[in-house]
């Protein structure tokens, strides 16, 4: 067998969601920021993403990790996902972070603590590793600010009417109430809640292209459909976000607690330092925490806390004569 393309990966979930970091194979990147090199791969190099990403050796919920060098942190990262270049991702950067524990990267591992800086295309981030005998117990990050850009934009599509909060967290979010878009929070429910997402991100979207949505300047990425409940320990926001019609976070997703953290805040609903659980359709949590942003009105800090597994290491290889090199999905 003649092979023509060789890539390394340590794969990981948090939560459900899968991360595939990419140890080997990438050719040396051009540009002087994290954001340049991350241009520079999807200029020359884009077919690589869907041949790690996509069937047959991924599928539409996959995200990748490239690792760069960073002059302005302790290590530079981007995030691939099966249809578009990711500026941050939560569930990733915990992956992350536990891959460069188990690579022994970051600091002895009978260490209690361990942290790093980290330039990915929407800023520097900060993350906390908490060891328990030798294992990694919890991962924190810090996340870039997050804040409101439009509340209660009606949409309508799908032969609903709803109304949307449009927030950044690190990704654009469009936040709507599961309820009155009549979507299940639960695993039987993620057909119907992505079909429905995708009309209504469709349909917001349009509003904002077209100029009808005042403070919103950028399409939103996704659709988090929550509900909030509480118990004897706290405040749970249930969420599920809908990244396209044919995939959903299986996380809490990270970058979409951190938009939902700054939705509760603005809306009087959660005080800054009062964490809240974001529970996933699994019942898998995050720890999430508005944190106070010094100069930026109405932004907060958002710091999560959640855990990822080890799932493989692998070395995927192009096979001479393969019909789909670049892979594929439907
Ligand atoms: O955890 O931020 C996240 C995320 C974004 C897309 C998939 N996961």
């Amino acid at each position: 067998m003649t092979i023509r393309r060789w890539i390394s990966t340590i794969d990981s979930h948090t939560a459900g969601h899968p991360t595939r970091v990419v140890t080997g194979g990438v050719p040396p990147l051009k540009g002087d920021t994290v954001e340049a090199r991350a241009e520079d791969f999807r200029a020359r190099f884009d077919p690589l993403r869907t041949f790690l990403l996509h069937e047959p050796r991924g599928h539409a919920a996959m995200v990748g990790v490239v690792m760069t060098e960073s002059t302005r942190a302790d290590f530079g990262a981007f995030f691939l996902g099966s249809y578009k270049y990711l500026e941050m991702c939560g569930h990733a950067t915990i992956g992350l972070a536990v891959t460069l524990d188990h690579m022994g990267l970051i600091g002895p591992a009978d260490a209690p603590h361990s942290s790093f800086t980290l330039e990915v295309p929407a800023g520097i981030i900060t993350v906390h590793v908490r060891r328990e005998q030798g294992m990694v117990a919890a991962v924190t990050f810090e996340n870039v600010p997050a804040h409101v850009a439009a509340c209660n934009v009606p949409v309508s599509a799908a032969g609903l009417n709803v109304s949307a909060d449009v927030v950044w967290g690190g990704n654009w979010y469009g936040l709507i109430a599961a309820r009155a878009a009549g979507v299940e929070l639960a695993p039987s429910g993620v057909s119907h809640a992505m079909a429905v997402g995708a009309a209504l991100k469709a349909a917001l979207n349009a509003g904002i292209n077209e100029g009808r949505v005042p403070g919103a300047a950028r399409p939103v990425d996704s659709i988090l459909f929550y509900e909030t409940e509480a118990d004897e320990e706290g405040l749970v926001s249930r969420q599920l976000v809908v990244l396209e019609s044919n995939k959903f976070d299986r996380s809490p997703c990270g970058t979409g607690s951190s938009a939902r953290l700054a939705q509760m805040v603005a809306r009087g609903e959660l005080r800054l330092d009062q964490p809240i659980r974001t529970r996933n359709i699994l019942g898998v949590d995050f720890t999430a925490t508005a944190r106070a942003v010094d100069g930026r009105t109405g932004a907060i800090r958002p710091h999560i806390i959640g855990l990822a597994h080890i799932t493989g290491e692998h070395r995927f290889v192009l096979a001479h004569g393969d019909p789909l090199p670049d892979g594929f999905l439907c």
